[in-house]
């Protein structure tokens, strides 16, 4: 068949959106990827041969079930839980689970279908996956998430294993959730394996998981700056979001010498001109991991102020992390951005600029590393917790730190040759995250024929 037989991008997308109504976010993250591979591929017939792209957007399995429970009151509770295994191509399906209201099948296939090539980007062995439940973890006593989360894992133990698919934390699971879902798989199971990453210290986790994400976000940014021969020293930075992400990418900020004024929540953003610093930060952290409260308790502590239902793209910066969720960052604030002088962005959450925002900051040619790059250093370490978990040793904490910073190099570099711009030395971090991201999962592809 001749190149110019094939579909074009539109029809593409009009066909991946007719055979998923609806699923707007789904839509948006293969729109994302799609309209770079379909560049690239333009004159490679194999990939348009084998429907690699097609293939890709077309989950392995979606797992979808009931979880009942008791809540503290004896009522009969009922949410809906999901696994979407997207794609194992490269390894045993790998990603997060969320506890959010808003989760839904769109969140979560695009969700999956990103964590595809982002674990492709860590060069580890990982295929994308992801899962979750519309349940609120927001106000529910510990024995509430604790009688949740096995009602969860007791449909979820038989999909998941240490060889077949291996969930993690992701909004709203985090240290506590991991370990009520580890011991009802252990109780079901019987099998003391590492089906899930992100796990205590004390039963198979692994040093710096908990701060490889926020802490990856931040040496992506610091390898941007450093091929402008510049630096995070001195820097003004906006952090949104207060949890595991925000939380590590502030400390790791501090650490290199930048200035954090915003950290945010669901309600709003507080803006501290002085700076988040360590001791403030600390302030937060037990805020929201143990008491669980609202980020305006901060404001009221540090004296600073508190912007109600607002986010804090609109305060004058030189540096934004967004890293709290999905397309928090609209169009206008990537502009508002831009105008009022940003040089950088990094992604710690997951797809948080919406698509014309993407395209205001790359059209600006401003350094902008896309989430699938950039917030990749998390699974990187879950990654790592799954060789520990093999060989039943655990690494010392030097070791996967040095593991990190490299991979995290490794991916800016990777990044850097398939977003390199003819003749200038602007890098299209999207399109080289996308590319490079692609063409190991299409390759493994390939090679295993029609199936
Ligand atoms: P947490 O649950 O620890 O924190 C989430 C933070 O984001 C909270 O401050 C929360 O506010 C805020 N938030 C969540 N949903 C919304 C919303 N709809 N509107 C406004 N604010 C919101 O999650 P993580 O830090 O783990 O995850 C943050 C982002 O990073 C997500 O996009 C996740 O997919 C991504 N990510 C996480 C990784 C990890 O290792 N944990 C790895 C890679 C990416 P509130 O408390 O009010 O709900
Ligand atoms: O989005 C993500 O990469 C995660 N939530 C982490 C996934 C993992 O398996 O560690």
């Amino acid at each position: 068949m001749a190149v110019s037989d094939h579909v074009n991008l539109d029809q593409f997308m009009a066909g991946l959106k007719r055979r998923n109504p609806g699923e707007t976010e789904f839509h948006q993250a293969v729109y994302e990827v799609a309209s770079n591979v379909f560049d690239y591929i333009e004159d490679k017939e194999i990939y348009h041969a084998q429907q690699i792209l097609r293939r890709i957007a077309e989950p392995d399995r979606i797992i979808i079930f009931r979880v009942c429970w008791e809540d503290d009151n004896g009522n009969v509770r009922v949410n809906r839980g999901y696994r979407v295994q997207n794609n194992n191509s490269i390894g045993p399906y790998k990603g997060g689970i969320r506890f959010h209201p808003s989760v839904n099948l769109s969140i979560l296939k695009f969700l999956a279908f990103e964590q595809t090539f982002k674990n492709s980007l860590t060069g580890l062995p990982m295929g994308g996956g992801k899962g979750g439940a519309d349940f609120n973890p927001r106000g529910k006593s510990d024995n509430e998430v604790m009688r949740f989360c096995q009602s969860f894992m007791t449909e979820l133990h038989r999909h998941v294993g240490e060889d077949v698919d291996v969930p993690a934390g992701d909004i709203g699971v985090g240290a506590r959730e991991i370990g009520y879902m580890f011991g009802q798989y252990k109780r079901l199971e019987n099998r003391f394996v590492g089906v899930l990453t992100g796990k205590g210290m004390e039963f198979g986790g692994s040093p710096i998981r908990t701060e490889a994400t926020g802490y990856g976000t931040v040496y992506f940014m610091h390898d941007m700056l450093a091929v402008k021969k510049d630096a995070i020293d001195g820097k003004t930075c906006l952090v949104s979001g207060s949890g595991n992400v925000a939380t590590y990418a502030v400390e790791k900020i501090n650490q290199l010498g930048g200035k954090v004024v915003t950290l945010s929540d669901s309600s709003g953003y507080i803006y501290d001109k002085d700076g988040i610093d360590d001791d403030k930060l600390a302030f937060i952290v037990d805020l929201k991991t143990v008491r669980r409260g609202r980020i305006e308790e901060a404001a009221k502590e540090f004296n600073c102020e508190f912007h109600a239902d607002k986010r804090p793209w609109e305060v004058p910066c030189d540096l934004a992390f967004p890293c709290a969720t999905q397309n928090e960052i609209s169009t206008e604030e990537a502009k508002l951005l831009i105008k009022n002088g940003c040089m950088g962005v990094s992604e710690g959450a997951n797809m948080p600029t919406e698509q014309d925002g993407i395209h205001a900051f790359t059209n600006a040619k401003i350094l902008f590393a896309p989430s699938k790059a950039a917030n990749a250093g998390g699974v990187a370490v879950s990654g790592l917790e799954m060789s520990q978990n093999s060989a039943r040793i655990t690494w010392k904490e030097q070791e996967l730190q040095d593991l990190l910073r490299n991979i995290m190099q490794g991916i800016h570099d990777n990044c850097q040759e398939y977003g390199a711009e003819a003749g200038s030395d602007y890098v299209d971090y999207v399109k080289g995250a996308n590319i490079a991201g692609f063409t190991k999962v299409a390759d493994a592809m390939i090679a295993y024929g029609v199936v």
